[in-house]
């Protein structure tokens, strides 16, 4: 008798829709308190593991990866930082980060790595990752989700949904009545992987009358950088010479400060967004990560928020699983939309503070530059900056 698979018809605890950081760690933190799940994407693993996005982590994510069990590699290759770097008018000033939160600190370690060790991790211990398997349709009430997978639709029905298919996927389209929250901003970042040692130590964050730039850092070897364009700009009108020389410009200092130049081994254009969708749940189905909620990068916050949202949603399955409490699950939506907004609220100052919008008039200009000085000379402007950019800041 053929399995019912075989009719295109499975079962589960927990669908996964999306095998980003998102629902991967859900799968692993789940599979570490006995709920099994099946994870549904729609991509080869190849291409999962090498697309270039995040690279900022924040400690409490940190702790989260190592209490999966996924932190070994992490705490041998990443990179500690306790403090960064805020340059304008050709002078850096270092914020000191880990002196100014009482200890914490960010390491840097690519999400491309974190895909991958989570991806090893689920299936050594046999976990069911289908890859090049789209989701096509969630059913919050019954709950199932339909999916094509080598050309056939197929059934997966489970008790639960975790819609953690980012920002493109089709679980947000799942809950009827959302309210969203949007705002495009005037500008995108260029961002590449070069094949040169990093010129700093810590992340150089550079606000000039041309725009923004960001220094940041993959290993002792790659370095990462982004650069402030036109979102409408094609990749083609950035040949790898003009990349440079709008880095060293937007980063010249008076103390003679160089940067390092090499092979540029990636480069892409991504837009800039705010957005969120409330509620976070219906019925059955649980939005995480860029499903529910997208914060432009300055911040450093989108993978960030991915890993806390899970994190909250397994402890809310675990009681769920345990015991058929239900409690954490109906405050998921809310526990995690008060984390999503402070950081929504940074990420929006930071990205309005180092850009320069090109509708953006001389007063502007001269505003901006006022604030990153009172930045660099209060340690109570400082502070404000530092606790939420290592994930510390209070919510009510
Ligand atoms: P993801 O988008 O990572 O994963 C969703 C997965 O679902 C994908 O693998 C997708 O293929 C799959 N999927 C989609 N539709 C599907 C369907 N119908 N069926 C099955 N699978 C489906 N954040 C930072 O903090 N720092 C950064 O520097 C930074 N840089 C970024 C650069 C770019 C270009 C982008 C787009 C984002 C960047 N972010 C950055 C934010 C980023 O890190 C996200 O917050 C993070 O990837 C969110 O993780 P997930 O919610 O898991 O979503
Ligand atoms: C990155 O390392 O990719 C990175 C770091 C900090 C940011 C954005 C991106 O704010």
């Amino acid at each position: 008798m053929p399995s019912p698979e075989k009719w295109g018809w499975m079962r589960t605890k927990v669908a996964i829709a999306g095998a980003g950081p998102a629902g991967l760690l859900l799968s692993q933190l789940l599979h570490l308190r006995g709920i099994d799940s099946v994870v549904l994407e729609s991509r080869d693993r190849a291409y999962v593991e090498r697309r270039q996005r995040a690279g900022m982590l924040e400690q409490g994510t940190v702790d989260v990866l190592r209490r999966s069990g996924v932190g070994e590699r992490l705490d041998r290759e990443g990179l500690t930082h306790q403090g960064l770097e805020l340059r304008f008018g050709g002078v850096g000033y270092r914020i000191p980060l880990t002196e100014l939160t009482a200890g914490h600190t960010v390491t840097i370690y690519a999400q491309t790595e974190i895909v991958k060790d989570l991806i090893a991790a689920r299936l050594a211990a046999g976990g069911d990752i289908r890859f090049g398997a789209e989701v096509l349709d969630i059913d919050p009430g019954t709950p199932s989700v339909t999916f094509r997978q080598d050309g056939e639709i197929r059934t997966l029905d489970c008790d639960i949904v975790a819609g953690c298919d980012g920002f493109h996927g089709v679980s947000r389209s799942a809950v009827p009545g959302l309210r969203t929250y949007e705002r495009e901003y005037p500008f995108g970042w260029l961002g590449v992987l070069a094949e040169v040692a990093p010129s700093t130590d810590e992340l150089i964050y550079a606000y000039s009358e041309r725009g923004f730039a960001l220094h940041s850092l993959r290993s002792p070897r790659i370095s990462r950088l982004y650069l402030q364009v036109d979102p409408g700009d094609d990749i083609e009108a950035w040949p790898d010479e003009r990349i440079w020389s709008e880095l060293r410009a937007r980063f010249a200092t008076t103390d003679g400060w160089e940067l390092r130049e090499g092979p540029i081994l990636e480069k892409s254009i991504t837009p800039m967004r705010s957005f969120v969708a409330e509620p976070m749940r219906h019925d059955r189905l649980f939005l995480a990560g860029d499903a529910a909620h997208i914060v432009p990068p300055t911040g450093a916050k989108g993978l960030n928020l991915a890993i806390s949202d899970v994190t909250v949603l397994a402890e809310a399955l675990g009681a769920w699983h345990e015991s058929g409490d239900e409690d954490l699950l109906d405050a998921y939506s809310g526990t995690c939309l008060k984390r999503v907004w402070r950081a929504q609220q940074f990420a929006t100052w930071m990205t309005t503070l180092l850009h320069k919008d090109p509708a953006q008039d001389a007063f502007e200009h001269r505003r901006q530059l006022a604030y990153l000085e009172y930045l660099a000379a209060s340690k109570a402007a400082a502070t404000t900056l530092a606790e939420n950019y290592v994930g510390a800041a209070p919510t009510l």
